[in-house]
């Protein structure tokens, strides 16, 4: 199991929040997805074999951007 952090700036409300919890949970070995919009923080709990790219999609799916 391994946990990532991303930080996305555009998370703005709980439409945002659910809109990337929907995509990411899609991703089979996705444990948990928690965004954290004072933070703008999405934190996702996933197996090893789950890609950084993957998730990197996923964000990119449900119309995100990530900053660096
Ligand atoms: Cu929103």
């Amino acid at each position: 199991m391994t946990e990532r952090t991303y930080t996305v700036p555009d998370v703005s409300c709980e439409h945002c929040v659910s809109a990337i919890t929907k995509e990411l949970t899609q991703i089979s070995g996705v444990q948990n997805v928690n965004v954290d919009l004072e933070t703008k923080k999405v934190t996702v709990v996933a197996d090893e074999s789950v890609e950084d790219q993957k998730i990197r999609e996923g964000i990119d799916e449900a119309g995100f951007d990530i900053s660096a």
